[in-house]
């Protein structure tokens, strides 16, 4: 008899979904009409569980799964699972460490020149036939240069160090502040976000939020200062999204470039409604060659746990 497993979150990979199908009994929790019956019924035979890195696992659930072997976590971020939990278990959390680092950090750079350029404005400006309106050149305000900026990035990780390689390229100077300054890191290390803030043009949110929840607030929105970027391709709620929407409504930053929200997939109108700010839906590993690796390292992942070996990209085990 195939294993079962259970999946949170649909993948978007044909050929993973069919591997998955090939080796296990999958059940598609998104899918199920009474998902808490069906938990109860089934729960106890469950050998694995895939989700996202958005959407985690619950610690009640967690324990509706008493012949649980791997949590596969198809992202990098774990903040929605609880590690200390799970290491207590002696079940092996997995997450894609490496795979999306360069699609993450591509987007976070097209979201500061969209800011900072007005991309999206400016592509509405043409498309709703604006531009045969108001043919002036002064129809549309002046941008704001990206090249060369200050660049302040938040979490100096893998996604971190790859904005930072590129905002490089772009010849910007670079900032970051982390919990600790890294050897290996040439940039320079400001310990305050508040500091770092008031001395970069943009500030690039790369950073787990396990610890970090609403440290963008007010005071550092204000450090950053009316000429100043916001870019979030991390958690939404590294954010004060309070803060941030009043910052923005009042013009007190320039410009934001959002990729994740707090409480995902509603966005504040206010936002939505802001031409200072150009949105994703959560999409920064969204490329097919990203997500084909994650799947890869998510089946990878499963079948090293349900083969009894401690998987390669476990974080608790
Ligand atoms: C994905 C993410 O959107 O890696 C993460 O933590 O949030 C994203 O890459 C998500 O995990 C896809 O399931």
């Amino acid at each position: 008899m195939k294993p079962q497993l259970l999946q949170l979150n649909p993948i978007l990979i044909p050929a993973i979904n069919d591997q998955l199908g090939s080796l296990y009994t999958v059940h598609k929790f998104f899918e199920l009409a009474d998902p808490a019956a069906w938990l109860r019924a089934h729960g106890a035979s469950i050998a694995a569980v895939i989700t996202g890195g958005h959407t985690g696992i619950s610690q009640s659930m967690l324990e509706q799964l008493p012949a649980l072997r791997v949590v596969a976590v198809n992202g990098v971020g774990t903040d929605a699972v609880d590690l200390a939990y799970c290491r207590a278990r002696g079940l092996p959390v997995t997450a894609t460490l490496g795979a999306l680092t360069e699609d993450v950090a591509d987007l976070a750079i097209g979201l500061l020149i969209a800011a900072c350029r007005n991309l999206c404005a400016g592509d509405r400006f043409v498309r709703g036939g604006q531009w045969e309106l108001h043919p002036q050149p002064s129809a549309i305000p002046l941008a704001r240069r990206f090249s060369g900026m200050r660049v302040g990035i938040v979490g100096m990780g893998r996604v971190g160090r790859a904005v930072a390689v590129r905002a490089a390229a772009f010849g910007c100077a670079i900032s970051y502040t982390d919990l600790r300054p890294m050897d290996d890191v040439a940039h320079r290390f400001v310990a305050g976000l508040a500091e770092l803030a008031a001395d970069v043009d943009a500030l690039v949110l790369c950073a787990a939020a396990d610890t970090a929840e609403g440290i963008v607030n007010a005071a550092v929105l204000d450090a950053l200062g009316p000429r100043g970027f916001l870019v979030n391709v991390a958690r939404g709620r590294l954010v004060n999204e309070a803060d941030l929407t009043e910052a923005l409504v009042a013009g007190r930053i320039a410009g934001a470039g959002l990729d994740v929200f707090v409480d995902e997939p509603r966005v504040p109108l206010a936002l939505r409604q802001s031409d200072r700010v150009t949105l994703q839906a959560h999409r920064a590993s969204a490329t097919w060659e990203t997500r084909t690796a994650m799947g890869e390292m998510v089946l990878a992942s499963v079948a090293q746990a349900l083969a009894g070996e401690r998987p390669a990209m476990s974080l608790t085990t």
